[in-house]
């Protein structure tokens, strides 16, 4: 890793397509004033960049940046930018923000809600024209479980808590969350998913992750379950997916995120009855206190502090 010393006036190059470069000047200028900002793709002095704050930028622009210091993703998951070998000696910080937060713990909440009350069956019998009440269970008789208890899977998992769920988490090391019981490691997998009826998933995308979705992992939950998906397309085989609705396995499924984005027009996702398809909103961050959570990981990077959410390597997330 590189830790040289930044500059007192460090130039950041913004990179987004999705951003709005002026709101983010206007909250750098406010929370971190001695940042002499540029915006891609009109920025000058690229040789003299130190910071970059990006989400998706073009291959090859930050090879570009002889004096890179840092990299802050604008998004939680940093996993484009893992695979950039230019990278491999700046540390990689990804997005941990409130807003961010609070915008998964909602979607979290609606889609575990949604699931529950039967929305999809109502749907269905509503283009029917059917008017029949069907059984219901109490939130503390629904077991749902969170794959990845982090930054977005805590709060989310403790959110369903207080709503009464009877709430199981699963993450890579232990954990301790009130009135979640809590199991970690991959040997506590098959324990973690047997019986659940609902099952979130907030993992990053990693060697260990990817296509954790799949067939086995239908099999072991019970039997008319829902999937949620809301970290990564990857960590889908959709294949599985169709299949499991086919044959009845899985109930429904609630994605957010896809392996190719947009999502085509014509990928069966969207014609199927029991799938539900929104266009990656589950959360986003406020550039307000984005920008706020970017100029204390300055500041840290200048006091020679560990940033908050610095990608490990060897971890992969
Ligand atoms: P974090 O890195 O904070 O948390 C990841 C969690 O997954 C941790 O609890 C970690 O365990 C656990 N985990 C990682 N690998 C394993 C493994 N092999 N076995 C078991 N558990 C594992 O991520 P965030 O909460 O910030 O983000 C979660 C996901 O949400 C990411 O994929 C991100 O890209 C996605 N996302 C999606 C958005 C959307 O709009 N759809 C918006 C924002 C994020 P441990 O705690 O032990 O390290
Ligand atoms: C993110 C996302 O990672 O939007 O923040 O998916």
């Amino acid at each position: 890793m590189n830790f040289q010393p930044l500059s007192s006036r460090p130039r950041l190059l913004f990179v987004s397509q999705l951003d709005d470069p002026d709101a983010w000047r206007g909250e750098l200028a406010r929370a971190a004033p001695e940042l002499d900002v540029c915006v891609w793709p009109d920025a000058e002095r690229l040789q003299d960049v130190e910071l970059a704050l990006v989400w998706k930028p073009p291959s090859g622009l930050l090879a570009a940046l002889p004096r890179l210091k840092a990299v802050f993703s604008l998004g939680a998951g940093a996993d484009d930018l893992l695979t950039d070998p230019a990278l491999s000696v700046v540390p990689i910080v990804r997005m941990i923000e409130p807003a961010l937060t609070q915008g998964m713990v909602e979607y979290v909440v609606l889609q575990v809600l949604a699931s529950h009350r039967r929305s999809l069956d109502y749907a269905a019998q509503e283009r029917a024209r059917i008017f029949r009440p069907l059984p219901q269970k109490l939130a503390k008789e629904r077991r749902v479980g969170v794959l990845g208890l982090g930054a977005l899977g805590a709060p989310a998992a403790a959110a369903l808590a207080e709503l009464r769920f009877n709430v199981t988490g699963w993450s890579r090391t232990e954990k301790s969350i009130p009135k979640v019981r809590c199991l970690f490691g991959a040997a506590a997998l098959d324990q973690f998913l047997k019986d659940l009826e609902i099952l979130v998933c907030l993992l990053p995308s990693t060697d260990e992750t990817r296509g954790i979705l799949n067939r086995r992992t239908f099999a072991l939950l019970s039997e008319g379950a829902y999937v949620i998906n809301a970290a990564r397309g990857v960590h889908l085989v959709a294949d599985d997916l169709l299949h499991a609705l086919r044959e009845g396995r899985l109930a429904g499924a609630i994605l957010d995120v896809f392996s190719e984005e947009p999502l085509p027009a014509e990928h069966p996702f969207f014609a199927h009855p029991r799938i539900v398809v929104t266009p990656h909103v589950a959360s986003n961050i406020d550039v307000r206190t984005a920008a706020a959570a970017v100029a204390e990981n300055i500041r840290r990077l200048r006091a020679g502090l560990p940033m908050h959410g610095t990608i490990d390597r060897a971890r992969g997330y």
